[in-house]
């Protein structure tokens, strides 16, 4: 892994650990961390169901397994400052992690539908928004305080949208969120709060710093640090993108027949619908096959033969949707003070000699 942060832990792997695989091993999915990683005990630790419900609840783990069906979902999680090199290559995002393709990768997670946890409290109609508190200790947030986000309670009632304490059917790892996390798949991240021990039914979106404040997309004009709770482009749905997995960036190939791989990830309920490769900055295109996703929470893995020329040779990626989006060619006209959602075409540099 690459280590961007000790404390609080944050690291990635190389972009060739993701390649292929349908479910990214534990030992290889990333970790985004906004404090230190809490130590809970399962066995006093509760789940808390209030605000906009006809009923609270507390539960234990022995109760969420008791009295709710367990089901299993495949799901991509992406970081919204994955690929934020990208964007710091056109200028610098002061206080935000580098982070380079790997900040994404996809486990095969199980526990309960939060539909049916929301359904057994009976949320209210004039629920607006689900709020996940969680303990660990933010002192990047101003002011310092526990993490927490939100989400729409349309999504919240999404059959997708898990509290899961398993991943790639083994026990949700500390580092992961264990013992219970939410997992709302085709979402930025950052709403799939680890270590959870609150759940919130509110008319409005939770007032956390981290849904509030940060996790925004601000005018590239506008100061941060001066920006307030509510200022700019909340993020939910990710944003269509993909990336070259294989070969690595600055790689060094014989010339000929190569195969390139990657994934794409079209984001909330919207499929990849073509994936094309180029070797000539976007003159041309090539098609690349793309593999059957494991689910439709899940990124699709592509491949594409390309005949590689002698010298040093650029390697672009790019996918559409469903609804007929690209991805933008240019991570310049995205550039924003946070340094999110980098969809840009994808590109590796290798020599061929
Ligand atoms: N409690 C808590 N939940 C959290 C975070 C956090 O710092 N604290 N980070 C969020 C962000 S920004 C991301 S991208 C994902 C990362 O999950 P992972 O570390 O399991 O990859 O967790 C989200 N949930
Ligand atoms: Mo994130």
């Amino acid at each position: 892994m690459v280590v961007h942060e000790r404390e609080p832990f944050n690291a990635e792997p190389p972009r060739t650990a993701l390649a292929g695989l349908a479910e990214t091993p534990v030992d290889a999915f990333y970790s985004r961390n906004h404090g230190p990683v809490p130590d809970i005990d399962p066995a006093v630790w509760r789940l808390r169901v209030d605000g906009l419900v006809e009923k609270a609840l507390e539960l234990s783990s022995d109760d969420l397994r008791a009295r709710f069906d367990e089901v299993e979902v495949v799901a991509t999680l992406q970081c919204a400052g994955n690929r934020r090199a990208g964007l710091i290559e056109v200028r610098d995002v002061p206080g935000e992690t580098a982070w380079g393709p790997g900040a994404t990768a996809t486990a095969r997670w199980s526990g309960v539908r939060l539909a049916d946890v929301l359904t057994e409290a009976g949320a209210a109609p004039t629920a607006g928004h689900v709020a996940f508190a969680a303990p660990d200790v933010s002192r990047l947030a101003d002011p310092p305080q526990t993490y927490g986000g939100s989400i729409p309670i349309v999504k919240a009632l999404r059959p997708e949208v898990l509290l899961a304490w398993s991943m790639n059917g083994r026990a949700l790892p500390r580092v992961h969120g264990g013992p219970l996390r939410v997992v709302v798949p085709g979402w930025i991240g950052a709403r799939s709060v680890k270590w959870l021990t609150r759940i919130t039914v509110r008319a409005q979106p939770s007032g956390n710093y981290f849904q509030a404040t940060a996790y925004r997309m601000l005018p590239p004009e506008a100061d941060p640090s001066k920006a307030g709770p509510g200022e700019g482009i909340s993020l939910g749905p990710l944003a269509l993108n993909c990336d070259i997995l294989s070969p690595d960036d600055g790689a060094r190939l014989c010339p000929g027949p190569a195969k390139i791989t990657g994934y794409a990830l079209a984001g909330d309920d919207r499929t990849v619908a073509r994936v094309d490769v180029s070797l000539d900055a976007g003159g041309s295109w090539i098609q690349a096959e793309v593999a059957e996703a494991a689910g439709p929470w899940a990124w699709q893995h592509w491949s594409a033969t390309l005949d590689l020329p002698v010298g040093d040779v650029q390697i672009i990626a790019r996918a559409w949707d469903c609804t007929g989006a690209a991805m933008p060619e240019s991570p310049a006209h995205l550039w924003n003070p946070k340094g999110y959602a980098n969809n840009s075409w994808a590109r590796v540099r290798v020599r061929c000699a």
